[in-house]
């Protein structure tokens, strides 16, 4: 399907749901509408009550419950000095940041560039989900524009990342090894039990732990990115940590930021993708597997958990697998949460056409020409956001 046609048939679909006055768009559920039936109409509401119940809806039925958070035994392990990289005025940092478990011991490889400067520097933490010799080389003899560190740098930005494969391993094995094996007995798990997503964005807040204690890194200025099923798990690393001030999804699609009630039928469904990747989320999710309008949620309550901090969803014109209607669709019924904070979520109500970024409000989107990828051209509109948020001032 082209994107004319896409446009074509969103006007169609917005007056179609325009004219059915008191149903939700696409029939999602409310999202400042709590539980007991009341209006959620403060922030103060959102807090105490909405806010937690969505994000219980999505650990008991999408992502799964964790049994950790920061272990008890977590260190930081700096592998060898601090290494000059003068050409881009940076310094690499390599951490190791260990800890251990009832099942064994585990590790997570921080590479860090941090421009050389003043003042502590904003960062991106980028969950990498591809090789990391060929993505994350942290000796920057093979530089790929997956993580372009020398443009992030220049920029004045940190450019981190780690390799999600340190912390759970991305293929069904019954969840045998990796962070879920060191906390939790297999056995023991049940239709709530935290999925590799959940794991990954784990080792997220790991590395944020470790970001807090380094002083030359701006702990109040850091986004969390991924691409992909990185992207999914950027979103629920963001949902469930609010250290992070920006959550960047870059083509998460299905089970990421795609809204499951927009049937878009070249796009991934919730049978196929639990089918293909059944360790990726709980098991309670493969139940809504060709029943998406009977889940009790949708990504848009996702989008807005990230609320009142920013958040950016990003989508690639080729990529009809990720659903980018249903992505910029999450990030638009998302923002009225952001109204309770008397700001502004994505500004713009309608499917945008290729490379032309919505940066104004706290929701940003972008749908950039070409294929599934993250790119520079997708970093550097990243770091347009966040000059445009004050991030380096
Ligand atoms: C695909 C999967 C998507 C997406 C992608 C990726 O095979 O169907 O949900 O996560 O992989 O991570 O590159």
């Amino acid at each position: 399907m082209s994107i004319k046609t896409v446009h074509f048939l969103f006007g169609c679909l917005l007056l179609t749901t325009a004219t059915l006055k008191a149903e939700e768009p696409f029939g999602v559920p409310p999202l400042l509408t709590a539980g007991d039936g009341k209006p959620v109409t403060t922030a103060e509401q959102w807090e105490q009550t909405r806010r937690p119940e969505i994000l219980d809806l999505f650990q008991k039925h999408v992502y799964g419950r964790r049994v950790v958070e920061r272990p008890e035994s977590l260190r930081f392990v700096p592998a060898g000095a601090g290494k000059p990289f003068p050409e881009m005025k940076a310094t690499r940092k390599l951490i190791d940041i260990r800890y251990e478990g009832p099942g064994g011991s585990g590790s997570i490889r921080v590479n860090a560039f941090i421009p050389v400067q003043e003042k502590p520097a904003p960062a991106f933490l980028l969950i990498c989900n591809r090789p990391a010799a060929e993505n994350i080389d942290p000796e920057r003899k093979v530089k790929s524009p997956f993580w372009p560190v020398e443009e992030i740098v220049g920029r004045g930005y940190a450019a981190i990342a780690f390799f999600n494969g340190d912390v759970a391993p991305d293929r069904y094995n019954g969840f045998t090894n990796g962070v879920h094996a060191i906390f939790q007995e297999p056995s023991k798990r049940n239709g709530e039990s935290w999925g590799t997503l959940s794991a990954w964005a784990w080792g997220a807040s790991r590395v944020m732990d470790w970001i807090e204690t380094e002083p030359t890194l701006d702990k109040h200025h850091v986004a969390v990115i991924g691409h992909s099923r990185g992207g999914k798990t950027a979103l629920w690393c963001g949902a469930t940590d609010p250290r992070f001030a920006l959550t960047i999804s870059n083509d998460s699609g299905c089970g990421g930021a795609k809204l499951n009630r927009l049937d878009l039928p070249k796009s991934e469904s919730i049978a196929r993708i639990t089918k293909t990747f059944p360790h990726w989320f709980c098991t309670n999710f493969n139940a809504f597997a060709g029943r998406e309008k009977e889940l009790p949620l949708d990504m848009h309550q996702l989008v807005a958990l990230m609320a009142p901090r920013l958040v950016y969803i990003a989508s690639a014109s080729k990529d009809d697998w990720a659903g980018q209607p249903g992505e910029f669709q999450s990030a638009r019924l998302a923002s009225p949460a952001w109204a309770l904070y008397g700001k502004k979520g994505l500004v713009g109500t309608t499917f945008p056409p290729p490379d032309t970024p919505l940066q104004e409000g706290c929701v940003g989107y972008h749908l950039r020409s070409g294929i599934h990828n993250l790119t520079p051209y997708d970093w550097n509109r990243y770091m347009d956001f966040t000059d445009r948020h004050g991030w380096k001032r």
